[in-house]
């Protein structure tokens, strides 16, 4: 499969960034480039992991996708079936918690649910644990093949919103949607989830992510934000005075949740519930811990309620969970707006050793980053969130298989602090049809889903060319005139291909399955159920060499940014896996995204890659975007 010498040249990659495909470039012209980049190398847990599951699927042999999924992580611990459910939810999905059936969701192992239901408590006893299935996400990085049936979801969604409203106000719909996903396929879907005799109060339209991409030119935020309100008013939500704002966030690393929270206090203060809406892995549960941890919260919430599960895997969440909301009284706002104040006056340097540490280590994920702090807490609490998303969703840290120790011991709210509260719900994501990453297996996700600042590669392209992503997406030069850029956005572990019109279906055969195209992974046997790559034909029309015209998004799997010359006709023929979606994003997402590059490498069609610096809001080195 590889060339003589391979090793060589990519030990030389990992000494510098660009030789590999320089080299390579170089030796097999007009053949297939591989670019392997320093930043593009899995981190080293990752690609252990990726081993391990390629030597797994390589012992176990041909099976079915879904098969595969369940047989990667089979439930340890022992069911009882003669024990009637729990009445309890899981405090990280929100399953009812249950011992009979290691196949349904909220599973804890017998013994462990005995140990905690002993005593004088009983079944009150499970307050606060999770099930097998969220220990293993949070801990392993495991997922258990437990989803919902998508119908599910939605109607545990549908049937939160139909609730008749509590406090003489519908609900606040706060629907959040994953940047990167944008045309979001879910968005036209929320009026059907809403019941007309149950009248939302307001739906504030939530762009997360944004850490994720690059600032292409000044105001792209602003542009971000234009593209965000399109989606709306193509979703016919302008319509009934339903929307009231969009704003951009990242729920990840804090970028514009001091706002958020600012925001949701202004305009609805405590006057009703508030609903976390949106399609799988939009990031609901992120944001929900994040709020948890800020003021938007009662003070002593994130000492009762436990984080929600967060994962990579579509449909975490499975049923609600809730914290209460802090009631915003004028002196509380006041001492909030005092403390924002003091933070924004602060440079980096007055910080704390600790909030450094923390900030250069969400600078290093993201290319925004928001503080988010605390003004109404108790003394003991810390004044920042402090956890990864990724890595700490939960707290939970025994193995509910195993151990029969109790979790410590757990606040509860008193009877005053909840009689008359107004609650804020995560949700299940509504499950997106169409999209490649129901395809996948566990380890393919954790590499298709971009968590890191995405690195844009950028590859000047003549018609005749061919351009892989991974074996998840194609991108043939059919027809034009002249060169053109195509960068592709995309998670930095993908790998990305240069090929001939003429060589292209030989190079999928042979290495879709394979460690060169990497995903899918599991080799033959894995892509004999792998839907085949199917094309669809776009023409475009260029706009200059410095602006954008299209973004061809392979599902979601990432993106190809077109940039050409005016007037230059393009014919191009796209491929995603058949059963994915395919669209042209008109105009572009970032549409300077091809200046985010560094020199052509020689003999290659490729550029070298920059990374531009993260930028942190609330600091005063902040600069005003
Ligand atoms: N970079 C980045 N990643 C995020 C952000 N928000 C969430 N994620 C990641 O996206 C993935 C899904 O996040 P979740 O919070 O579990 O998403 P969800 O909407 O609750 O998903 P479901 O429960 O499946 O509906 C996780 O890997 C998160 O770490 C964000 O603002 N930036
Ligand atoms: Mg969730």
């Amino acid at each position: 499969m590889h060339r003589p010498g391979w090793a060589l040249l990519a030990r030389l990659a990992r000494a510098r960034p660009w030789v590999a495909a320089q080299r390579r470039g170089a030796a097999v012209r007009d053949e297939e480039e591989r670019f392997v980049f320093l930043e593009y190398e899995p981190q080293p847990e990752l690609e252990a992991a990726r081993s391990e599951a390629a030597a797994a699927e390589h012992r176990r042999g041909p099976a079915a996708g879904r098969e595969r999924r369940a047989a990667v992580a089979a439930p340890p611990g022992r069911p009882d079936p003669a024990v009637p459910p729990s009445g309890v939810s899981c405090s990280g999905c929100g399953a009812e918690l249950q011992c009979r059936d290691g196949g349904e969701p909220g599973f804890v192992p017998a013994d462990k649910y005995r140990s905690l239901t002993e005593g004088p408590e009983g079944v009150a006893g499970l307050r606060g644990a999770v099930c097998q299935r969220c220990w293993l996400l949070a801990h392993h990085g495991r997922a258990l093949r437990l989803q919902l049936p998508p119908e599910q979801h939605r109607q545990v969604v549908s049937a939160a919103l139909r609730r008749p409203s509590r406090h003489g106000r519908g609900p606040l719909l706060l629907y959040l949607l994953d940047v990167l996903e944008l045309p979001d396929p879910v968005l036209p879907q929320i009026p059907a989830l809403l019941d007309p005799d149950v009248p939302a109060a307001g739906l504030l339209v939530v762009g997360n992510k944004v850490d994720l991409l690059p600032a292409d030119s000044a105001g792209h935020l602003g542009r971000l934000r234009q593209r965000l309100e399109a989606a709306c008013v193509r979703a016919g939500l302008r319509r009934g005075g339903l929307l009231v704002d969009v704003r951009l966030v990242s729920a990840k690393t804090g970028f514009g949740l001091e706002g958020l929270v600012s925001r949701l206090q202004r305009s609805w203060k405590c006057t009703g519930d508030v609903y976390l809406l949106g399609a799988t892995n939009s990031g609901k549960s992120t944001l929900f811990n994040a709020l948890l941890h800020s003021d938007y919260c009662k003070s002593r919430a994130p000492d009762v309620v436990n984080r929600a599960t967060v994962s990579p895997w579509p449909g975490t969440t499975l049923n609600l969970l809730k914290f209460p909301i802090i009631n915003p009284t004028c002196d509380r706002i006041f001492r909030r707006q005092e403390r924002l104040k003091e933070e924004a006056l602060k440079t980096e340097d007055q910080l704390s050793s600790e909030e450094k540490r923390y900030l250069n280590h969400l600078k290093k994920q993201g290319y925004l980053v928001g503080r988010v702090g605390r003004t109404f807490q108790r003394q003991n609490s810390s004044p920042l969130i402090e956890f990864d998303p990724d890595m700490l969703s939960y707290s939970i840290d025994e193995d509910p298989s195993h151990s029969h120790r109790k979790p410590k011991e757990r606040e509860e709210f008193t009877y005053n602090e909840v009689k008359d509260a107004r609650w804020c719900f995560d949700t299940p994501g509504i499950v997106k049809e169409n999209c490649v990453l129901n395809l996948l297996t566990e380890k393919e996700v954790k590499l298709v889903m971009p968590t890191k600042a995405i690195i844009p590669r950028t590859f000047i392209l003549k018609p005749g060319m061919v351009l892989f992503l991974a074996a998840l997406g194609r991108v043939d030069y059919l027809q034009g005139e002249k060169p053109a850029w195509f960068s592709v956005v995309a998670s930095n572990l993908l790998p990305v291909h240069i090929s001939t019109l003429s060589n292209a279906d030989a190079l999928y055969e042979k290495h879709a399955g394979q460690e060169f195209l990497k995903v899918p992974m599991g080799g033959k046997e894995r892509m004999k159920e792998f839907p085949p790559l199917v094309p669809q034909d776009i023409t475009l029309k260029g706009v200059g060499t410095t602006e954008a015209v299209a973004d061809i998004k392979l599902s979601s799997a990432g993106w190809v940014t077109v940039t050409a010359h005016q007037e230059e006709e393009l014919l191009l023929r796209a491929y995603t896996p058949r059963g994915t979606e395919l669209v042209v994003r008109e105009p572009p997402l970032l549409p300077y995204i091809s200046s985010i590059r560094g020199a052509r490498i020689a003999g290659t069609a490729a550029y070298r890659t920059k990374k531009p610096p993260a930028l942190v809001e609330n600091l005063k080195t902040m600069e005003n975007k």
